[in-house]
């Protein structure tokens, strides 16, 4: 299945983290595999318009600065 690797800026802590996966994890058709607030990014897997994916990220509070599609 496809995933896709989202650079996501803002994240400072664990919490951060928790509520971008949890606005992700809400997404129709999308599978949380892992967010990171170290390293600012989350790896999904299914898919979902970029402009979803970006809408669900700003409720959270954070910015999209990149998305990245990760073949296996
Ligand atoms: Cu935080």
């Amino acid at each position: 299945m496809q995933k896709t690797e989202i650079d996501i800026s803002g994240m400072t802590c664990g919490h951060c983290s928790m509520s971008v996966s949890k606005e992700l994890s809400g997404l129709h058709g999308v599978h949380v595999l892992e967010v990171n607030h170290q390293t600012g990014k989350a790896l999904i897997e299914g898919t979902a318009d970029e402009s979803e994916l970006t809408a669900a990220i700003e409720k959270a509070g954070y910015q999209v600065t990149r998305f990245v599609k990760v073949n296996d």
